[in-house]
């Protein structure tokens, strides 16, 4: 199913006609209503009128996260106070936070977007949303919200935290649905089978995963002890919060952008360079009808690739794949270069391990460090030869991650439910080169 047929659907040509003409509207109107872009278009010698087709996109400045620190908090808002109805800002884990405002239209956008999102999930209004996304300045929880309410569907609006509870709800309110971030969901399982709860004969038969990188194998072990199917979706406060990007249900290969609303690139990190169809690079997005907070190439820092291939569900909108990792949280060890989702990969393909790890990047003398720290199951404990098989564990671990990402690692093969557990975002590397 198609929330909106004749958008979701647009032929190409059409739909580039249409971002043309959006593009036009929105640098013009930068242009004239933030100082900032004002300058970057002049500092680059570009004027609005030179934007005479979607190749002189390239023309233009980007815009970075710094920009919008250096513009805190409402200084990039192309719209008066009076006009914005809701601020939300993203945490950051360095600086400042971002803020991001939005006009009654950009809600009644963002709301649209969302509830596309659920449709290609395989829901309806007949479904009950469990929204365990934080509610708050953190974009994802009245994000899902207004979605959900768009579709007609009954939402259970739960936010963060409290597992417990969420657990019994779970069981009492019987949703379909579930939105929260995919180490959220694997925390509630954990700890609905830790309360002997069979999580597996809820009522729940979706899952709307994102806000943080996951891997497919991540995916199934969630399908596994859920019984449900678990879709990604991708977003960032910035470009407008969850719903930039959603995966359907057709192959479940990459997650459409919604190109009438939003323009994607990939550029190089290193030379701003904008790279041919396919490649991988940092994802850099132009936002085409935001009103109070519109972005010129705005550099995601998410590392990805477009899949430009029609997909079978009908979109036309282009796929960008899982994403790789952050070109600002590649760890670089030892002089290569690694995401912690590739070190994720690795140990979800290894038996006897939980879905919980830990990354320890030090320096010994000029040297980088990793420590691997992963839990293992409760059964690797119960067996008779117990030693023998963590340490068998251990060493195809280091072996693995020698031979699949080229990379030295020590490995502490630690007890279930030791290490930290997360009710949002996880963050599981700790960077004491930086301390
Ligand atoms: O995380 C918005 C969101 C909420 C998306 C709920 C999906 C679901 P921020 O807090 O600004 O916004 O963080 C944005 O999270 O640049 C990515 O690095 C990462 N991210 C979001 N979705 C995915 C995903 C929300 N599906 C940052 N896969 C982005 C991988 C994701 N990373």
């Amino acid at each position: 199913m198609i929330y909106n047929e004749e958008f979701e659907t647009l032929p190409r040509e059409a739909l580039e006609a249409l971002q043309f003409k959006r593009l036009q509207q929105v640098v013009l109107r930068v242009y004239h209503t933030v100082g900032f872009y004002r300058k970057a278009f002049d500092d680059a010698g570009v004027k609005p009128e030179d934007v005479k087709s979607l190749a002189d996109l390239k023309r233009l400045p980007f815009t970075t996260k710094q920009d919008l620190r250096d513009n805190y908090p409402f200084g990039m808002f192309a719209v008066p106070m009076s006009s914005v109805v809701r601020l939300h800002a993203s945490s950051g884990t360095t600086g400042r936070a971002t803020v991001v405002g939005y006009t009654k239209r950009d809600i009644e956008h963002w709301s649209e977007l969302m509830a596309r999102c659920f449709v290609a999930a395989g829901l309806t209004k007949n479904d009950i949303i469990h929204n365990a996304y934080g509610y708050g300045l953190f974009t994802g929880g009245l994000g899902a919200h207004y979605g959900a309410e768009r579709l007609g569907a009954s939402v259970i609006p739960i936010s963060g935290g409290n597992t417990k509870r969420q657990i019994m709800i779970l069981q009492d309110f019987g949703p379909t649905a579930i939105c929260c971030t995919p180490s959220y969901a694997l925390n509630l399982a954990e700890q609905g089978q830790a309360m002997g709860v069979d999580m597996r004969s809820l009522k729940l038969r979706v899952g709307v995963f994102g806000a943080e990188p996951w891997s497919d194998k991540m995916r199934n072990q969630i399908e596994d002890v859920l019984d449900i199917q678990a879709m990604n979706i991708y977003g960032l406060s910035e470009v407008m919060g969850p719903g930039v990007a959603m995966e359907c249900t057709e192959g479940r290969q990459g997650m459409h952008i919604f190109e009438d609303h939003f323009l994607a690139e990939i550029i190089n990190p290193l030379t701003g360079e904008v790279l041919p169809p396919g490649e991988e690079g940092e994802l850099v997005f132009t936002t085409l009808t935001k009103e109070a907070f519109p972005l010129v190439r705005y550099r995601t820092r998410d590392v990805t690739r477009l899949i430009h291939d029609p997909c079978r569900c009908g979109r036309s909108h282009v796929r960008m794949d899982r994403v790789m990792g952050r070109s600002d949280d590649m760890l670089i060890i030892r002089g290569v270069n690694v995401f912690p989702s590739q070190i994720e990969a690795v140990l979800v393909g290894i038996d006897g391990l939980e879905p919980h790890y830990q990354l320890l990047v030090d320096r010994e003398g000029t040297l980088d460090t990793l420590e691997v720290q992963v839990e293992v199951r409760e059964e690797a404990f119960a067996n008779a030869d117990e030693v023998k098989v963590l340490q068998r564990t251990e060493r195809r671990i280091v072996k693995d991650l020698k031979d699949y990402l080229g990379i030295s690692a020590k490995v502490k093969l630690v007890e279930p439910k030791s290490l930290q557990r997360f009710e949002g975002k996880a963050s599981r590397v700790i960077d004491k080169r930086k301390i």
